[in-house]
């Protein structure tokens, strides 16, 4: 963007100034956007599942390149919302990309042109922010159908670029980062050069649970289940004790959850604390607790609880 006074870049007197920006990534559930951030960022600052609707709040990460910072806004995807949890989701998505300096439309490629993504394209023509076209999961498909994708795509927008890339392979994703760090505007760093992402500890903890809900049950458990992270208990010994209480809509999902004898529970205790373990690189003590709460995703103190504004 060279219409702001900070854009330009230094006059030689000057010592050279750094690039910082904010990037939205956002599009239809299940496009990868999330395995996408992850892979740039060098590390899982975002939970993955193959089931849509798998982030529900925007996550912010932190990307150092060539001098550059890259402010990576993981975004829910975007779908028709029915409830009141729905409904903050995809307000968070759009809301993203109004202080974005850049809005990268990721589209799973092998899906095509959706009704769902041409929804979202009806709105993003309005976007203030110049908007990237990042063709995902090209390793799932052959690459003569990508062009009539990108050239069907471009009719509806002009975007300033396309790129192709596989969030999962890894592939075109260095060309993404250098194009992106040339863009960012000229200024400060907006975060400390080490900062990861701003998903505290505490959230963290309840969304890795929740990757194993959605990764170990299915049909419509895993959204209509929610996690919050109740206790957190640092012990002498330097492990930590996190109490989690896991919320359903209905007594059926509940016993879904909690499985024959708690099986199903204590497995997914098992993988979440493993992961833990190795993301805050500590022993972690995990007790879950699994409770019925019919209606919690209409109520807005749980909605609250995981970080989205209630939109009414
Ligand atoms: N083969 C392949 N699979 C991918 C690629 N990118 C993502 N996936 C898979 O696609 C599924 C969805 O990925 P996510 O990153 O959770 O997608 P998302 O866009 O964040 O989804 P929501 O949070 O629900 O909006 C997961 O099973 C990923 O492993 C890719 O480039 N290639
Ligand atoms: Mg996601």
């Amino acid at each position: 963007m060279t219409d702001t006074p900070e854009a330009s870049p230094p006059s030689p007197t000057e010592a050279p100034r750094t690039r910082c920006g904010i990037i939205a990534v956002v599009g239809a559930p299940n496009a990868g956007k999330s395995t996408l951030v992850n892979r740039l960022t060098g590390s899982k600052v975002s939970i993955v599942s193959p089931k849509p609707q798998t982030t529900r709040f925007r996550i912010r990460a932190v990307v150092m390149h060539n001098e550059a910072q890259l402010v990576l806004a993981d975004t829910p995807g975007i779908f028709s919302p029915r409830r009141r949890l729905d409904r903050a989701m995809v307000a968070a998505a759009w809301e993203s990309t109004q202080d974005a300096d850049l809005a990268l439309l990721v589209v799973d490629a092998r899906a095509g042109l959706t009704e769902a993504l041409q929804s979202i394209l009806s709105v993003l023509k309005r976007s203030r922010a110049p908007v990237w076209l990042v063709l995902n999961k090209t390793d799932l498909i052959d690459t003569k159908r990508l062009l009539p994708l990108t050239a069907a795509l471009n009719e509806q927008i002009q975007f300033a670029e396309t790129m192709m890339v596989s969030a999962e392979t890894g592939d075109g994703l260095q060309r993404m980062l250098d194009m992106m760090a040339a863009h960012v505007p000229f200024g400060p760093y907006l975060f400390p050069e080490d900062d990861l992402s701003d998903l505290p500890d505490r959230m963290l903890a309840a969304e890795i649970v929740r990757e194993q809900i959605l990764r170990q049950t299915h049909e419509e458990v895993p959204h209509h289940a929610t996690v919050e992270t109740e206790q957190w208990e640092e012990r002498r010994d330097g492990s930590v004790r996190i109490d989690c209480t896991i919320y359903v809509g209905r007594a059926s999902q509940k016993a879904i959850l909690i499985g024959d004898g708690g099986s199903k529970v204590k497995d997914i205790g098992r993988r979440a604390r493993a992961e833990l373990e190795t993301l805050l690189d500590r022993r972690v003590h995990l007790f879950l607790n699994v409770k019925e709460r019919q209606g919690w995703d209409e109520e807005r103190a749980r909605i609250r609880a995981i970080g989205l504004e209630d939109i009414g």
